[in-house]
């Protein structure tokens, strides 16, 4: 498969520092922050910081440090934000035209602190 990055999308330039972040956390190969538009008492987005567009790029394409240090870091934020008792959380990410994506660099929705419901719209 062949994806095309564009390194104007508004993730890049929050990654590059051009726009400010309300930062969960950071690592190396991973940023964790606050969705400017929350849906939920908690709303994170997680994101490579690598040039992915999406989760199946990401996945095809990404280091397994890269790989390995995002989920890793999905774990420390739900410890973190308090979600990772039996109350639970959803993870999403939209992908494409049919997913609904509106940012193409690939992010994990994170939704925690009440119900979410069968699904999100
Ligand atoms: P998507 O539909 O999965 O691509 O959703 C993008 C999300 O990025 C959406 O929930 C926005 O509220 C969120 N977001 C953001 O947190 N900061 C921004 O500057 C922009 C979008 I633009």
């Amino acid at each position: 498969m062949g994806w095309t990055y564009d390194p104007t999308n508004i993730f890049a330039r929050i990654l590059r520092g051009e726009i400010p972040n309300r930062t969960v956390m950071e690592t190396p190969h991973t940023l964790v922050f606050h969705d400017i538009r929350p849906l939920a008492p908690v709303h994170v987005l997680v994101i490579p910081k690598g040039a992915y567009v999406s989760l199946d790029h990401f996945a095809a394409e990404g280091s397994e440090e890269e790989i390995v240090d995002f989920h890793r870091t999905i774990a420390k934020t739900c410890a973190i934000l308090g979600l990772s008792g039996e109350d639970g959380f959803r993870a999403i990410s939209n992908t494409g035209d049919h997913g609904h994506q509106e940012v193409p660099h690939y992010h994990l929705h994170i939704l925690g602190g009440r119900p979410i419901g069968r699904m999100i719209e």
